[in-house]
C-alpha cells in the first residue's frame, strides 16, 4: 500500500531491536529541532508537519508502542502529557490545539480519551502497531495547532 498506512505496515513488519530514528534524535546522531528536554522526555518538531505547529513528545526510554506500557509507566505517561501542554503554551497555541492527531487516516488509529488535563473536548490518538498505522516504533504523542482542526479528525 502507498502512503502513511503502507509505510506503517512496512514498519510493523520490520520491528526489531535496532534503535529507531527517535533514539538517534535522543543521542543527537540525527538532527532535529528540539523544543524541550528533561531527564525523561524530549520534544522536537515533526519533520513532516501536518499543521503550522506540529511537534512530537517522546519518552527517552524506548517504549516501542502504547500496548507495551505497564503500571510502572503511569507517571511517565502523565509527564509526557503535561510537557505536551506546557510546550503548546510556549509555542503560543493560545487558541487551542490537538494532542495526538496523527497524519494517518483516523479510522486506523487507536483512540484514547484523555483525562481532564486540558480543556475538553479532546481526543488523543496514539498510533499503535500495524493496524494503528504506527510508523516509528518509539512511543510518541503528536501535538498539532495553529489552524482549525476538523471533527471528526482528519
Ligand atoms: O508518526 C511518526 C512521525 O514521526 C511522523 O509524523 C513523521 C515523524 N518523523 C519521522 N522521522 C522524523 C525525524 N527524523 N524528525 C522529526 N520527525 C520525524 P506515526 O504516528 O508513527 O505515524
Amino acid at each position: 500500500q502507498d502512503g502513511e498506512v503502507g509505510k506503517a505496515q512496512r514498519a510493523a513488519a520490520e520491528v526489531s531491536t535496532e534503535p529507531t530514528i527517535f533514539s538517534r534524535i535522543i543521542d543527537r546522531s540525527v538532527p532535529a529541532t528540539i523544543l524541550y528536554e528533561d531527564d525523561e522526555c524530549l520534544v522536537f518538531r515533526d519533520v513532516a508537519p501536518q499543521a503550522p505547529v506540529h511537534f512530537l513528545v517522546i519518552p527517552k526510554c524506548p517504549i516501542p508502542r502504547l500496548s507495551r506500557v505497564g503500571p510502572q509507566d503511569t507517571q511517565l505517561l502523565g509527564h509526557l502529557m503535561v510537557v505536551a501542554a506546557r510546550t503548546a503554551q510556549a509555542e503560543g497555541l493560545s487558541d487551542g490545539y490537538r494532542l495526538g492527531e496523527s497524519c494517518v487516516p483516523p479510522h486506523v488509529a487507536l483512540r484514547v480519551t484523555l483525562p481532564a488535563l486540558i480543556p475538553a473536548p479532546l481526543l488523543a490518538v496514539i498510533n499503535d502497531g500495524k493496524h494503528g498505522a504506527q510508523s516509528v516504533y518509539h512511543l510518541h504523542l503528536h501535538v498539532l495547532g495553529g489552524r482549525q482542526m476538523s471533527w471528526p479528525p482528519g
